[in-house]
């Protein structure tokens, strides 16, 4: 029994060193492993051994079994990184070529002239404030002195939730928010998306972003806005800008006034971009009407203020000589990269 068993580990490792592949290694082991195998076979064969030799060859046995399953694995796992190393050379991969390009995202050119705005207003001491885009219809219109009878609030303008909450169609409901909550003095911007109904055309986007101040005090003049919008002026567009304040209406504001500067493209003289004006048109401004003051509880005999307010899209467009405003929301890569 034990030359036999010798004979079989003998015979299993001059098989092992004639293995190609892992197919030769699984016959190899239903060979000698299997149901049917010759070590399955002898260890069947036990039985028929004397009770004094039957313990010595279990033990031999079931010993050599183990030393070939290990001796099987062995091979298996050597041949297996063979296969590999081959696999690879095959494939041929050259560790030199350059990595696959990522596509690098840049600063969309909204949130340029957003942060370009917002560090001018904190550099002058205006503090940021913010508020809900989904906003009621008081601190919408009501609030702003704009009657239930008033264009602005035609439906066909405003995206509405139901009768009392809408997409506010601007920023303004934040101002009266702050001034709800705290007494003047009172130096605050706010930027955010405001919402319209409007056809898309090269002007009008339904969401655009508006950038809105506002100050008040016990002794702000119509001196302190041309002052402060002047500065704006002239570190958003360069010093070589005028400025001109002209006569308007808002419910809001009294007396109010729309902020023109002065052409970019023809400096002055009149060209198509300003409809041969000189001028364009770029805020509208004013001190707060006494009925807002009076809806927040302020004493309009106490204080006065000046606010104003512009749209991020249309400041865009003038500095860096964009056409249409829809260029902003395609998210066009070669639009997008030149910012
Ligand atoms: C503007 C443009 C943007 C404005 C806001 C306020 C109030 F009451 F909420 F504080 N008063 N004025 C405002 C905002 C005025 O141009 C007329």
């Amino acid at each position: 029994m034990e030359n036999k068993i010798k004979g079989v580990k003998k015979e299993i490792v001059s098989k092992l060193n004639l293995v190609k592949d892992l197919k030769d290694i699984e016959k190899l082991r239903v060979e000698y492993l299997g149901r049917k195998g010759i070590v399955t076979l002898l260890l069947r064969k036990l039985g028929s051994f004397s009770a004094e030799e039957r313990p010595k060859a279990g033990q031999l046995l079931n010993q050599s079994k183990r030393e070939i399953e290990e001796l099987l694995k062995i091979k298996e796992i050597e041949i297996e990184k063979l296969e590999k190393e081959k696999r690879l050379q095959g494939e041929g991969i050259d560790l030199t070529l350059p990595g696959r390009k990522l596509d690098r995202g840049t600063a969309h050119p909204i949130n340029l002239v957003l942060k370009e705005i917002e560090e001018i207003f904190l550099s002058l001491g205006f503090k940021i404030e913010e508020g809900p885009e989904v906003e009621l219809d008081y601190y919408n219109f009501e609030a702003l002195n704009i009657p239930k009878d008033h264009p602005a609030r035609d439906d066909q303008d405003s995206f509405y939730i139901n009768k009392e909450i809408l997409l506010r169609t601007h920023t303004s409901p934040v101002e009266i928010r702050v001034m709800e909550k705290q007494q003047p003095p009172i130096r605050m911007i706010t930027i955010g998306r405001c919402y319209r109904r409007d056809a898309a055309d090269s002007t009008h986007a339904p969401m655009f972003h508006q950038i809105e101040g506002l100050a008040v005090d016990k002794d702000i003049t119509f001196g302190d806005l041309k002052g402060v919008l002047t500065v704006f002026v002239h570190r958003i567009f360069g010093k070589d800008r005028k400025v001109r304040f002209r006569p308007a209406y808002f419910p809001f504001t009294e007396p109010s006034a729309e902020v023109d500067v002065s052409c970019l493209l023809c400096h002055g003289r009149g060209c198509r971009a300003c409809g041969y004006t000189g001028w364009l048109e770029i805020m509208g401004s004013g001190e707060t009407d006494p009925a807002v003051f009076k809806m927040v509880g302020y004493d309009p005999e106490k204080y006065s203020s000046f606010a104003f307010g512009m749209g991020a899209e249309r400041i865009a467009m003038l500095k860096y000589g964009i056409n249409d405003i829809r260029l902003f929301f395609e998210n066009d890569l070669r639009f997008l990269k030149q910012f």
